[in-house]
Protein backbone atom coordinates (compact mmCIF):
# COMPACT_ATOMS: atom_id res chain seq x y z
CA UNK A 1 0.00 0.00 0.00
CA UNK A 2 1.61 3.04 -1.45
CA UNK A 3 1.82 5.74 1.97
CA UNK A 4 4.23 8.93 0.78
CA UNK A 5 4.40 10.29 -2.43
CA UNK A 6 7.47 12.64 -3.46
CA UNK A 7 6.05 14.73 -6.25
CA UNK A 8 8.61 16.74 -8.64
CA UNK A 9 7.97 19.55 -10.05
CA UNK A 10 5.22 21.87 -8.68
CA UNK A 11 3.55 23.42 -11.95
CA UNK A 12 0.78 23.24 -13.27
CA UNK A 13 0.02 19.32 -13.05
CA UNK A 14 2.58 18.65 -10.17
CA UNK A 15 1.11 20.95 -7.74
CA UNK A 16 -2.58 20.20 -7.80
CA UNK A 17 -1.77 16.11 -8.18
CA UNK A 18 0.47 16.90 -4.89
CA UNK A 19 -2.25 18.87 -2.80
CA UNK A 20 -5.01 16.16 -4.00
CA UNK A 21 -2.96 13.17 -2.61
CA UNK A 22 -2.86 14.52 0.26
CA UNK A 23 -6.01 15.71 0.71
CA UNK A 24 -6.88 11.74 0.21
CA UNK A 25 -4.51 11.49 2.83
CA UNK A 26 -1.41 10.38 1.52
CA UNK A 27 1.98 12.19 2.77
CA UNK A 28 3.50 13.89 0.00
CA UNK A 29 6.61 15.70 0.15
CA UNK A 30 6.46 18.04 -3.06
CA UNK A 31 9.59 19.25 -5.01
CA UNK A 32 10.48 22.32 -6.70
CA UNK A 33 13.97 23.75 -7.86
CA UNK A 34 12.23 27.20 -7.54
CA UNK A 35 12.33 28.33 -3.58
CA UNK A 36 10.05 31.51 -4.44
CA UNK A 37 7.77 28.52 -5.44
CA UNK A 38 9.19 26.09 -2.43
CA UNK A 39 7.93 29.10 -0.05
CA UNK A 40 4.69 30.34 -1.44
CA UNK A 41 3.25 26.53 -0.86
CA UNK A 42 4.66 26.23 2.80
CA UNK A 43 2.90 29.34 3.75
CA UNK A 44 -0.14 27.20 1.71
CA UNK A 45 -0.15 29.32 -1.19
CA UNK A 46 -0.15 29.27 -4.69
CA UNK A 47 2.56 30.87 -7.36
CA UNK A 48 0.11 29.40 -10.33
CA UNK A 49 -3.30 30.44 -11.40
CA UNK A 50 -5.52 27.67 -11.80
CA UNK A 51 -9.35 27.46 -10.47
CA UNK A 52 -9.96 26.60 -6.76
CA UNK A 53 -6.38 25.74 -6.51
CA UNK A 54 -5.44 27.65 -3.92
CA UNK A 55 -8.44 26.37 -1.42
CA UNK A 56 -6.97 22.86 -1.61
CA UNK A 57 -3.11 24.12 -1.59
CA UNK A 58 -4.31 25.63 1.94
CA UNK A 59 -6.03 22.74 2.82
CA UNK A 60 -3.54 20.03 1.90
CA UNK A 61 -0.61 22.39 3.72
CA UNK A 62 -2.63 23.32 6.76
CA UNK A 63 -3.74 19.51 7.59
CA UNK A 64 0.18 18.43 7.26
CA UNK A 65 0.04 15.66 4.82
CA UNK A 66 1.81 18.13 1.99
CA UNK A 67 5.19 19.25 2.61
CA UNK A 68 7.56 20.63 0.41
CA UNK A 69 11.19 21.14 0.12
CA UNK A 70 13.97 21.93 -2.98
CA UNK A 71 15.10 18.85 -2.33
CA UNK A 72 13.64 14.93 -2.28
CA UNK A 73 12.54 12.35 0.48
CA UNK A 74 12.26 8.85 0.70
CA UNK A 75 8.86 8.16 -0.65
CA UNK A 76 7.22 5.01 -1.97
CA UNK A 77 5.81 6.73 -5.31
CA UNK A 78 7.88 9.45 -7.22
CA UNK A 79 5.85 11.08 -9.52
CA UNK A 80 8.02 13.35 -12.24
CA UNK A 81 6.44 16.29 -13.26
CA UNK A 82 8.75 18.77 -15.10
CA UNK A 83 8.57 20.80 -18.21
CA UNK A 84 9.75 18.80 -21.66
CA UNK A 85 10.03 21.67 -23.78
CA UNK A 86 11.83 22.14 -26.82
CA UNK A 87 15.36 23.36 -27.71
CA UNK A 88 16.10 25.07 -31.23
CA UNK A 89 15.58 22.82 -34.43
CA UNK A 90 12.01 22.05 -32.36
CA UNK A 91 14.58 18.99 -30.46
CA UNK A 92 13.32 17.75 -27.18
CA UNK A 93 15.08 19.27 -24.23
CA UNK A 94 14.74 16.34 -21.46
CA UNK A 95 17.30 17.80 -19.34
CA UNK A 96 14.54 18.82 -16.63
CA UNK A 97 13.47 15.40 -16.75
CA UNK A 98 17.64 13.67 -16.39
CA UNK A 99 17.84 16.46 -13.77
CA UNK A 100 14.69 15.01 -12.32
CA UNK A 101 16.08 11.71 -12.31
CA UNK A 102 19.31 12.35 -10.55
CA UNK A 103 17.76 14.46 -8.07
CA UNK A 104 15.73 11.36 -6.85
CA UNK A 105 18.32 8.84 -7.36
CA UNK A 106 20.41 8.97 -3.99
CA UNK A 107 16.51 8.71 -2.58
CA UNK A 108 15.41 5.30 -4.22
CA UNK A 109 14.95 2.14 -2.51
CA UNK A 110 13.96 -1.46 -3.52
CA UNK A 111 10.22 -1.55 -4.53
CA UNK A 112 9.77 2.43 -5.19
CA UNK A 113 7.90 3.15 -8.28
CA UNK A 114 8.75 5.88 -10.66
CA UNK A 115 6.16 7.65 -13.29
CA UNK A 116 6.94 10.28 -15.22
CA UNK A 117 3.84 12.07 -16.28
CA UNK A 118 5.62 14.75 -18.06
CA UNK A 119 4.86 14.76 -21.62
CA UNK A 120 7.73 12.94 -23.02
CA UNK A 121 9.14 11.73 -26.53
CA UNK A 122 9.08 8.05 -27.21
CA UNK A 123 11.85 5.83 -25.56
CA UNK A 124 11.92 8.52 -22.23
CA UNK A 125 10.54 5.87 -19.58
CA UNK A 126 13.08 3.53 -20.84
CA UNK A 127 15.76 6.07 -20.74
CA UNK A 128 14.79 6.82 -16.75
CA UNK A 129 15.48 3.56 -16.28
CA UNK A 130 18.85 3.42 -17.69
CA UNK A 131 19.59 6.58 -15.64
CA UNK A 132 18.60 5.05 -12.32
CA UNK A 133 20.48 1.37 -12.92
CA UNK A 134 23.37 3.51 -14.04
CA UNK A 135 23.54 5.49 -11.12
CA UNK A 136 22.17 2.80 -8.89
CA UNK A 137 24.19 -0.64 -9.40
CA UNK A 138 22.19 -2.00 -6.07
CA UNK A 139 18.95 -2.11 -7.80
CA UNK A 140 17.29 -3.42 -11.08
CA UNK A 141 14.43 -4.10 -12.96
CA UNK A 142 14.09 -7.88 -12.68
CA UNK A 143 11.92 -10.43 -11.95
CA UNK A 144 14.30 -13.31 -11.36
CA UNK A 145 14.41 -15.20 -7.84
CA UNK A 146 17.74 -13.86 -6.76
CA UNK A 147 16.67 -10.14 -8.18
CA UNK A 148 13.39 -9.42 -6.91
CA UNK A 149 14.31 -8.52 -3.56
CA UNK A 150 16.37 -5.21 -5.47
CA UNK A 151 13.77 -4.29 -7.97
CA UNK A 152 12.35 -1.00 -8.82
CA UNK A 153 9.10 -0.08 -11.09
CA UNK A 154 9.29 2.37 -13.84
CA UNK A 155 5.71 3.70 -15.71
CA UNK A 156 4.77 6.38 -17.60
CA UNK A 157 1.53 7.90 -17.20
CA UNK A 158 0.69 11.29 -18.84
CA UNK A 159 -1.61 13.76 -17.52
CA UNK A 160 -4.41 14.81 -19.95
CA UNK A 161 -5.86 17.36 -18.05
CA UNK A 162 -7.01 20.46 -19.17
CA UNK A 163 -5.66 24.05 -17.83
CA UNK A 164 -8.68 25.33 -15.93
CA UNK A 165 -10.42 22.30 -15.23
CA UNK A 166 -7.58 20.66 -13.28
CA UNK A 167 -9.08 19.59 -10.22
CA UNK A 168 -11.79 17.74 -11.71
CA UNK A 169 -9.95 16.32 -14.31
CA UNK A 170 -7.48 14.79 -12.73
CA UNK A 171 -9.88 12.70 -10.81
CA UNK A 172 -12.14 11.68 -13.70
CA UNK A 173 -10.46 11.31 -16.58
CA UNK A 174 -9.51 8.20 -17.99
CA UNK A 175 -5.58 7.41 -17.89
CA UNK A 176 -3.16 5.00 -19.53
CA UNK A 177 -0.20 3.43 -17.95
CA UNK A 178 2.47 1.94 -19.65
CA UNK A 179 5.32 0.88 -17.67
CA UNK A 180 8.69 -0.71 -19.15
CA UNK A 181 7.80 -4.43 -18.04
CA UNK A 182 4.31 -5.76 -16.92
CA UNK A 183 5.50 -5.43 -13.15
CA UNK A 184 5.92 -2.17 -13.34
CA UNK A 185 2.19 -1.49 -15.05
CA UNK A 186 0.62 -3.08 -12.25
CA UNK A 187 2.27 -2.06 -9.80
CA UNK A 188 1.35 2.05 -11.19
CA UNK A 189 -2.16 0.99 -11.82
CA UNK A 190 -2.61 0.19 -8.63
CA UNK A 191 -1.58 3.22 -7.13
CA UNK A 192 -3.80 5.57 -9.50
CA UNK A 193 -6.62 3.57 -8.71
CA UNK A 194 -6.41 5.17 -5.33
CA UNK A 195 -7.57 8.91 -6.29
CA UNK A 196 -8.64 8.14 -9.95
CA UNK A 197 -12.60 7.16 -10.91
CA UNK A 198 -11.92 7.50 -14.48
CA UNK A 199 -10.90 4.28 -16.24
CA UNK A 200 -7.47 3.04 -16.38
CA UNK A 201 -5.82 1.79 -19.73
CA UNK A 202 -2.55 -0.34 -19.29
CA UNK A 203 -0.22 -0.71 -22.10
CA UNK A 204 3.36 -0.69 -22.28
CA UNK A 205 5.79 2.51 -21.61
CA UNK A 206 6.07 3.69 -25.63
CA UNK A 207 2.61 3.38 -26.60
CA UNK A 208 1.73 5.48 -23.46
CA UNK A 209 4.42 8.18 -24.50
CA UNK A 210 3.18 7.84 -28.22
CA UNK A 211 -0.75 8.13 -27.22
CA UNK A 212 -0.37 11.32 -25.39
CA UNK A 213 1.88 12.94 -28.54
CA UNK A 214 -0.78 11.74 -30.15
CA UNK A 215 -3.87 13.26 -28.58
CA UNK A 216 -2.12 16.97 -29.00
CA UNK A 217 -0.98 16.38 -32.06
CA UNK A 218 -4.93 15.19 -33.00
CA UNK A 219 -5.90 18.28 -31.40
CA UNK A 220 -3.01 20.25 -33.19
CA UNK A 221 -3.80 19.10 -37.20
CA UNK A 222 -7.77 19.67 -36.26
CA UNK A 223 -7.16 23.40 -35.19
CA UNK A 224 -4.56 24.22 -37.91
CA UNK A 225 -7.61 22.71 -39.98
CA UNK A 226 -10.04 25.50 -38.69
CA UNK A 227 -7.09 27.79 -38.98
CA UNK A 228 -7.03 27.46 -42.51
CA UNK A 229 -10.49 27.68 -43.09
CA UNK A 230 -10.29 31.23 -41.82
CA UNK A 231 -7.22 31.98 -43.96
CA UNK A 232 -9.62 30.81 -46.58
CA UNK A 233 -13.21 32.53 -45.52
CA UNK A 234 -11.33 36.26 -45.03
CA UNK A 235 -9.78 35.52 -48.65
CA UNK A 236 -13.28 35.17 -50.20
CA UNK A 237 -15.08 37.00 -47.61
CA UNK A 238 -17.10 34.81 -45.72
CA UNK A 239 -17.74 34.60 -42.20
CA UNK A 240 -15.77 32.00 -40.68
CA UNK A 241 -17.57 31.47 -37.97
CA UNK A 242 -21.15 31.33 -39.04
CA UNK A 243 -19.76 29.03 -41.81
CA UNK A 244 -18.38 26.05 -39.28
CA UNK A 245 -21.73 26.61 -37.26
CA UNK A 246 -23.59 25.61 -40.04
CA UNK A 247 -21.03 22.66 -41.84
CA UNK A 248 -21.12 21.59 -37.73
CA UNK A 249 -24.67 20.28 -38.50
CA UNK A 250 -23.58 17.44 -40.31
CA UNK A 251 -23.65 14.49 -38.03
CA UNK A 252 -20.26 13.75 -38.72
CA UNK A 253 -18.42 16.75 -39.03
CA UNK A 254 -16.96 19.02 -35.95
CA UNK A 255 -14.74 21.54 -37.05
CA UNK A 256 -12.88 23.55 -33.95
CA UNK A 257 -12.38 26.91 -33.74
CA UNK A 258 -9.85 29.35 -35.52
CA UNK A 259 -7.96 31.84 -33.54
CA UNK A 260 -4.81 33.73 -33.47
CA UNK A 261 -2.70 31.00 -33.51
CA UNK A 262 -2.27 27.88 -30.71
CA UNK A 263 -0.53 28.63 -27.62
CA UNK A 264 0.28 27.01 -24.47
CA UNK A 265 3.39 24.64 -23.41
CA UNK A 266 1.46 21.22 -24.74
CA UNK A 267 -0.35 21.38 -28.06
CA UNK A 268 2.20 23.85 -30.04
CA UNK A 269 5.19 21.69 -28.71
CA UNK A 270 4.14 18.05 -28.40
CA UNK A 271 3.75 17.48 -32.35
CA UNK A 272 7.36 18.33 -32.98
CA UNK A 273 8.75 15.28 -30.46
CA UNK A 274 6.90 13.22 -33.85
CA UNK A 275 8.07 15.06 -36.09
CA UNK A 276 11.32 14.61 -34.61
CA UNK A 277 11.21 11.01 -34.04
CA UNK A 278 9.86 10.24 -37.69
CA UNK A 279 10.29 13.00 -39.92
CA UNK A 280 9.70 11.73 -43.02
CA UNK A 281 6.10 10.18 -41.78
CA UNK A 282 4.80 12.97 -39.75
CA UNK A 283 3.86 14.92 -42.96
CA UNK A 284 0.69 16.38 -42.14
CA UNK A 285 1.39 16.83 -38.34
CA UNK A 286 4.45 18.73 -39.71
CA UNK A 287 2.14 20.90 -41.61
CA UNK A 288 -0.66 21.18 -38.83
CA UNK A 289 2.62 23.11 -36.99
CA UNK A 290 3.65 25.44 -39.69
CA UNK A 291 -0.66 26.35 -40.19
CA UNK A 292 -0.93 27.19 -36.72
CA UNK A 293 2.72 29.23 -36.39
CA UNK A 294 1.45 30.56 -39.54
CA UNK A 295 -1.55 32.65 -38.01
CA UNK A 296 -0.05 35.47 -35.22
CA UNK A 297 1.63 36.68 -38.39
CA UNK A 298 -1.44 37.10 -40.16
CA UNK A 299 -2.94 38.71 -37.24
CA UNK A 300 -0.28 41.42 -37.43
CA UNK A 301 -0.49 42.35 -40.63
CA UNK A 302 -4.51 42.45 -40.61
CA UNK A 303 -3.94 44.64 -37.44
CA UNK A 304 -1.12 46.91 -38.94
CA UNK A 305 -3.10 47.70 -42.70
CA UNK A 306 -5.81 49.36 -40.14
CA UNK A 307 -3.39 51.09 -37.95
CA UNK A 308 -1.70 52.41 -40.96
CA UNK A 309 -4.08 54.39 -42.36
CA UNK A 310 -4.87 55.89 -38.94
CA UNK A 311 -2.53 59.35 -38.27
CA UNK A 312 -1.83 58.46 -34.39
CA UNK A 313 -3.82 54.68 -33.60
CA UNK A 314 -4.85 53.52 -30.71
CA UNK A 315 -5.48 49.88 -30.30
CA UNK A 316 -6.72 48.31 -27.55
CA UNK A 317 -5.90 44.52 -27.21
CA UNK A 318 -8.27 42.09 -25.59
CA UNK A 319 -6.26 39.13 -23.61
CA UNK A 320 -3.04 38.03 -23.38
CA UNK A 321 -3.21 34.23 -22.23
CA UNK A 322 -2.93 31.38 -24.60
CA UNK A 323 -6.43 30.65 -24.07
CA UNK A 324 -9.85 31.61 -22.18
CA UNK A 325 -9.80 32.43 -18.71
CA UNK A 326 -6.85 30.90 -17.15
CA UNK A 327 -3.22 33.58 -16.65
CA UNK A 328 -0.71 31.48 -18.58
CA UNK A 329 1.00 33.03 -20.89
CA UNK A 330 3.39 30.32 -21.80
CA UNK A 331 3.75 30.28 -26.17
CA UNK A 332 0.47 32.52 -26.04
CA UNK A 333 0.29 33.98 -29.23
CA UNK A 334 -1.69 36.92 -28.29
CA UNK A 335 1.37 38.03 -26.32
CA UNK A 336 3.58 37.33 -29.06
CA UNK A 337 1.12 39.37 -31.17
CA UNK A 338 1.04 42.63 -28.59
CA UNK A 339 5.05 42.05 -28.57
CA UNK A 340 5.24 42.26 -32.45
CA UNK A 341 3.03 45.47 -32.38
CA UNK A 342 4.85 47.21 -29.67
CA UNK A 343 8.17 46.39 -31.55
CA UNK A 344 6.69 47.63 -34.58
CA UNK A 345 5.94 51.06 -32.74
CA UNK A 346 2.65 51.38 -34.62
CA UNK A 347 1.17 53.68 -31.84
CA UNK A 348 -0.32 53.73 -27.92
CA UNK A 349 -1.51 50.02 -26.60
CA UNK A 350 -3.82 49.02 -24.40
CA UNK A 351 -4.10 45.73 -23.05
CA UNK A 352 -6.73 43.90 -21.13
CA UNK A 353 -6.16 40.60 -19.44
CA UNK A 354 -8.29 40.24 -16.46
CA UNK A 355 -6.30 37.63 -15.15
CA UNK A 356 -2.82 39.38 -14.23
CA UNK A 357 -1.62 41.80 -12.08
CA UNK A 358 0.92 43.55 -14.12
CA UNK A 359 2.51 43.47 -17.83
CA UNK A 360 5.12 41.11 -18.28
CA UNK A 361 8.49 42.57 -18.62
CA UNK A 362 8.76 41.78 -22.63
CA UNK A 363 5.69 44.37 -22.50
CA UNK A 364 7.73 47.04 -20.68
CA UNK A 365 7.21 50.46 -22.85
CA UNK A 366 5.90 53.39 -22.35
CA UNK A 367 3.22 53.02 -25.65
CA UNK A 368 1.66 49.95 -23.73
CA UNK A 369 -0.70 49.71 -20.93
CA UNK A 370 -2.71 47.30 -18.63
CA UNK A 371 -6.04 48.86 -18.70
CA UNK A 372 -9.58 47.73 -17.48
CA UNK A 373 -12.09 46.90 -20.48
CA UNK A 374 -14.36 49.90 -21.00
CA UNK A 375 -11.29 52.30 -20.94
CA UNK A 376 -9.44 50.49 -23.37
CA UNK A 377 -12.17 49.85 -26.04
CA UNK A 378 -13.41 53.84 -25.06
CA UNK A 379 -9.61 55.24 -25.74
CA UNK A 380 -8.98 52.94 -28.93
CA UNK A 381 -9.86 53.63 -32.60
CA UNK A 382 -9.06 49.84 -33.06
CA UNK A 383 -9.95 46.65 -31.20
CA UNK A 384 -8.36 43.72 -31.70
CA UNK A 385 -10.47 40.74 -29.07
CA UNK A 386 -7.51 38.35 -29.00
CA UNK A 387 -8.77 36.04 -26.32
CA UNK A 388 -12.00 35.01 -25.50
CA UNK A 389 -12.39 35.41 -22.18
CA UNK A 390 -15.83 35.45 -20.24
CA UNK A 391 -15.16 38.27 -18.44
CA UNK A 392 -15.34 39.88 -22.35
CA UNK A 393 -18.75 38.83 -22.36
CA UNK A 394 -20.17 42.02 -20.57
CA UNK A 395 -18.82 44.23 -23.04
CA UNK A 396 -21.36 47.25 -23.97
CA UNK A 397 -21.67 46.13 -28.07
CA UNK A 398 -23.00 49.89 -28.45
CA UNK A 399 -19.04 50.81 -27.20
CA UNK A 400 -17.54 49.38 -30.50
CA UNK A 401 -20.15 50.88 -32.75
CA UNK A 402 -17.51 53.62 -34.37
CA UNK A 403 -14.63 50.84 -33.75
CA UNK A 404 -12.39 49.05 -36.31
CA UNK A 405 -13.07 45.45 -34.33
CA UNK A 406 -10.66 42.71 -35.40
CA UNK A 407 -12.10 39.76 -33.76
CA UNK A 408 -9.99 36.90 -33.80
CA UNK A 409 -12.14 34.07 -31.95
CA UNK A 410 -15.25 35.00 -33.60
CA UNK A 411 -16.05 36.31 -29.93
CA UNK A 412 -18.39 39.30 -31.61
CA UNK A 413 -19.38 37.24 -34.47
CA UNK A 414 -23.51 37.11 -32.82
CA UNK A 415 -23.30 40.99 -33.44
CA UNK A 416 -24.04 41.13 -37.14
CA UNK A 417 -23.68 45.23 -36.70
CA UNK A 418 -19.77 44.67 -35.60
CA UNK A 419 -17.18 44.21 -38.69
CA UNK A 420 -15.42 41.05 -38.08
CA UNK A 421 -11.66 41.37 -39.41
CA UNK A 422 -10.07 38.15 -39.71
N1 LIG B 1 -7.48 26.50 -29.70
C1 LIG B 1 -8.01 27.05 -30.85
N2 LIG B 1 -9.18 26.54 -31.34
C2 LIG B 1 -9.85 25.53 -30.72
C3 LIG B 1 -9.30 24.97 -29.54
C4 LIG B 1 -8.11 25.49 -29.05
O1 LIG B 1 -7.43 27.96 -31.44
O2 LIG B 1 -10.93 25.15 -31.21
C5 LIG B 1 -6.21 27.03 -29.17
C6 LIG B 1 -6.33 27.63 -27.77
O3 LIG B 1 -6.75 28.95 -27.83
C7 LIG B 1 -4.90 27.49 -27.25
C8 LIG B 1 -4.43 26.18 -27.91
O4 LIG B 1 -5.32 25.94 -28.98
O5 LIG B 1 -4.08 28.55 -27.71
C9 LIG B 1 -4.42 24.99 -26.99
O6 LIG B 1 -5.59 24.98 -26.16
P1 LIG B 1 -6.40 23.65 -25.83
O7 LIG B 1 -7.56 24.05 -25.02
O8 LIG B 1 -6.70 22.91 -27.08
O9 LIG B 1 -5.39 22.73 -25.06
P2 LIG B 1 -4.41 22.90 -23.79
O10 LIG B 1 -3.03 23.19 -24.32
O11 LIG B 1 -4.94 23.81 -22.76
O12 LIG B 1 -4.46 21.42 -23.19
C10 LIG B 1 -4.16 20.31 -24.02
C11 LIG B 1 -5.25 19.24 -23.82
N3 LIG B 1 -5.10 18.21 -24.84
C12 LIG B 1 -6.13 17.87 -25.65
O13 LIG B 1 -7.22 18.41 -25.62
C13 LIG B 1 -5.87 16.74 -26.62
C14 LIG B 1 -5.15 18.66 -22.42
O14 LIG B 1 -6.06 17.59 -22.25
C15 LIG B 1 -3.71 18.15 -22.17
O15 LIG B 1 -3.56 17.62 -20.86
C16 LIG B 1 -2.78 19.34 -22.32
O16 LIG B 1 -2.88 19.81 -23.66
C17 LIG B 1 -1.36 18.88 -22.00
O17 LIG B 1 -0.90 19.19 -20.90
O18 LIG B 1 -0.77 18.15 -22.80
Amino acid sequence: MVEKVCVVGLGYIGLPTASLLAIKGLHVHGVDVNQHAVDRISQGEVHIYEPDLDIMVKAAVQSGQLQVSTKPAEADVFILAVPTPFQDHQKPDLSYVEQAVQSIVPYLRPGNIVILESTSPIGTTEKITEWILEARTDLNISEAMHAIQQRIYVAHCPERVMPGQILRELVENDRIIGGVDGPSTNRAVLFYRQFVSGKILETNARTAEMAKLTENSFRDVNIAFANELSLICDQLDINVWEMIRLANHHPRVNILQPGPGVGGHCIAVDPWFLVDAAPEQARLIHTARIVNDYKPGYVIEKIAERAKRLKSPVIACLGLSFKANIDDLRESPSLAIVQHLSRMELGTIHVVEPHIQALPASLSSEHIRLTGTEEAIRKSDIVVLLVNHEAFQGIDRDLLQEKIVIDTRGFFTDQSRIKVGV
